[in-house]
């Protein structure tokens, strides 16, 4: 349930941000102001849930997210006086990347590692790369990663520990390499992963350790591999618990084809 209470909050952050800041220019910030009665887009009865604890977050960030817009308060400072918003997701564009839009950290660099930020009070990150070769790695939640053009090296989670965020990757054109969660430890981690061009190799869960994530490969074009838990000739064996979908790869190992 809580992980419904936190996808619901970020979506209405996401959704809140995206509103022009009409609220903050017109004088509706008035201190019984709420987006639950408003006329704003989610507040339509979204507000109202049949779980009591969800209503309540829900609530409280419809009065706490217009003020964040205004600039009144910070996602931090809410964080530190909810319980509703335990974390935050952040956007993180290195150097020259295609994408132009607004981000939180800029990386001068065609590598980034997650674990070389401070991830506290991070749920995930959008990593967005560039057309050079890149190396990223995730972070410990859940992320959404581009790799772009380029021979690209990507972990969801991290290298060496075990993962189990659920991520979503997206390769891009070039030759990727992309490991839904770690090199070694159990990978657990329910990934998607599109190879999109070029030939790919894609793995679900990790290279060698263990998988258990149930993740869904999309090859994309190109003459790709898709391994949907751990490679059978180095790591520990395919968690037979686990169910991957593989799709539009011309190498399978995948229990679910
Ligand atoms: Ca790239
Ligand atoms: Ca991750
Ligand atoms: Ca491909
Ligand atoms: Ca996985």
């Amino acid at each position: 349930m809580r992980k419904y209470i936190f996808a619901s909050i970020l979506l209405l952050i996401y959704a809140g941000l995206l509103l022009p800041l009409t609220a903050a220019q017109d004088d509706t910030l008035s201190e019984d102001y709420n987006w639950c009665f408003s006329g704003e887009p989610w507040g339509d009865g979204r507000c109202d849930s049949p779980d009591p604890t969800l209503a309540a977050c829900m609530w409280e960030m419809g009065w706490y997210l217009p003020r964040v817009q205004a600039g009144m308060f910070s996602l931090e400072q809410v964080m530190s006086v909810s319980s509703c918003l335990p974390c935050i997701n952040k956007t993180v564009v290195l150097s020259g990347s295609p994408y132009n839009g607004w981000y939180d950290i800029f990386i001068d660099d065609d590598i980034f590692v997650a674990s070389s930020i401070d991830l506290t009070g991070i749920c995930g990150l959008t990593i967005y790369g560039n057309d050079n070769p890149n190396i990223i790695v995730g972070s410990p939640g859940s992320d959404a990663i581009f790799g772009y053009g380029g021979d690209d090296l990507i972990f969801g989670d991290s290298t060496l520990d075990e993962g189990s965020g659920n991520d979503a990757i997206y390769g891009g054109s070039g030759d990727d390499d992309i490991v839904g969660d770690s090199w070694f430890g159990d990978g657990s981690g329910n990934d998607l992963i599109w190879g999109e061009e070029g030939d790919d190799l894609i793995y679900g869960d990790t290279v060698s350790g263990f998988g258990s994530g149930d993740d869904t490969i999309d090859g994309g074009a190109g003459n790709d591999t898709a391994i949907g838990d751990t490679d059978p000739l180095v790591g520990s064996g395919a968690d037979p618990n686990s169910t991957d979908t593989c799709v539009n790869a011309e190498t399978v190992v995948c229990e679910q084809p």
